[in-house]
């Protein structure tokens, strides 16, 4: 820094690329001593002058390996700007805020839309997922490019944030059940594939009846719990039970379904998940398998059909997502969450969602950083299926 500023100095009127070279000479009398005791191998000048010319006054756009370019020209553009991620309304994975979508029966022709739903009446202890959506949208450098899969999925699609699911009651959990399926039949129809931000983990048993009405679906699941409990206090709807409703609904193949991550103490509520069929990789299992063999798990559990994927924060260690209504302590990290996902290429992911965010418990935000990431990694994955898009382009 000290070199550019000296080399501005030096001329007022200099154009930007004569102030970049007065600071190579600068750099030089710094780095590069005359003092002849120098081994010729530990630096040749003539390959730091051919990669000064290369890249003096080179965009990106110019130089980058190939594969980066065409990522790079979509995110710079004619005009050669980057968005800054700081600045404007915040959006799901900064994509466009496009609400008026919802409102037309085909959704806009969109392939993938990011939706919120911002209802947590079904937790059992710790409510705030409700703000789950909100805390998701307030993260900003997530993408656009998946570097691990090497793609960039707003790319290879049309996609929008389409804003919240609108619902008649802050105060009934069955009639939030019921608007949340009424919408998702809505998205499914239209051919749309939804990549949605919770609430709860209840609010996946009417996105999974909606999308799986047709056929069943399969299911990749990770958490530290199950879900598969049944009624209690009265009602089947709690955030304990979606994977249950959603299997006796006919929208959820159990044989088709495997859960990972699972821990804790509410172990002896799944009982339901064992007698159905389901595959259940409780964390110890991860650790004795290994991430490559849970991957291979996965991948001959669901097969080649529909498959949806139910990521909830708390299958992470809470020591990298706190921000959640159910912790766990010995979940998995992120980096063993994101390889379990990358692995997962290449299926036919039909949606998926990422729940159970409760923000007011975090202050630092990291439970909604790695829940904005998970999420695109799920977006990923959906425009890397083998029948994406659904809908004739
Ligand atoms: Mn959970």
């Amino acid at each position: 820094m000290a070199a550019v500023q000296r080399g501005t100095g030096a001329g007022g009127a200099a154009s930007a690329a004569s102030r970049l070279r007065l600071a190579d000479a600068a750099v030089d009398r710094l780095l590069l001593p005359q003092t002849g005791n120098r081994s010729p191998q530990m630096f040749d000048h003539n390959k730091l002058e051919a990669l000064r010319q290369k890249y003096r006054d080179a965009r990106e756009t110019e130089v980058a390996p190939e594969r980066f370019r065409a990522p790079l020209n979509h995110i710079l553009g004619a005009a050669y700007r980057r968005p800054m991620p700081y600045a404007g309304i915040p959006t799901l994975l900064d994509e466009p805020y496009r609400p008026e979508a919802a409102e037309l029966p085909d959704f806009a022709g969109l392939d993938v839309a990011l939706i919120g739903v911002p209802m947590d009446l079904g937790v059992t202890n710790r409510p705030g997922a409700r703000f789950g959506p909100r805390a998701l949208r307030t993260i900003e450098r997530i993408g656009p490019y998946n570097h691990a899969l090497e793609t960039m999925p707003r790319a290879r699609c049309r996609v929008a944030d389409i804003g919240d699911v609108p619902m008649r009651s802050r105060y009934s959990l069955d009639q939030s059940i019921e608007d949340i399926a009424a919408f998702y039949q809505r998205v499914y129809r239209a051919g749309v594939r939804p990549v949605s931000v919770g609430g709860d983990h209840s609010v996946s048993f009417p996105i999974l009846a909606a999308l799986g009405a047709e056929r069943p679906l399969g299911l990749v699941h990770i958490d530290a719990h199950c879900d598969t409990m049944g009624a209690i206090d009265g009602t089947k709807f709690h955030h304990g039970g979606p994977f249950r409703q959603a299997v006796l609904a006919g929208a959820l193949d159990p044989e088709r379904t495997i859960q990972i991550g699972i821990r804790g103490a509410a172990e002896i509520f799944w009982g339901f998940s064992y007698d159905s069929g389901m595959t259940v990789l409780h964390i110890e299992d991860v650790d004795r398998l290994g991430i490559a063999a849970v991957i291979e798990r996965a991948r001959a559990v669901v097969g080649d059909g529909p498959t949806y994927i139910s990521f909830d924060d708390d299958g992470l260690d809470p020591a990298y997502a706190p921000g959640t209504g159910t912790p766990e302590a010995g979940g998995l990290t992120p980096r063993e969450a994101q390889a379990i996902l990358h692995g997962l290429k290449g299926l036919d992911i039909v949606g998926g969602d990422v729940v159970e965010v409760a923000p007011q418990y975090d202050p630092g935000t990291l439970t909604a950083m790695v829940g904005a990431q998970m999420l695109f990694e799920i977006f990923t994955l959906v425009t890397l299926g083998p029948h994406f898009p659904r809908r004739a382009a």
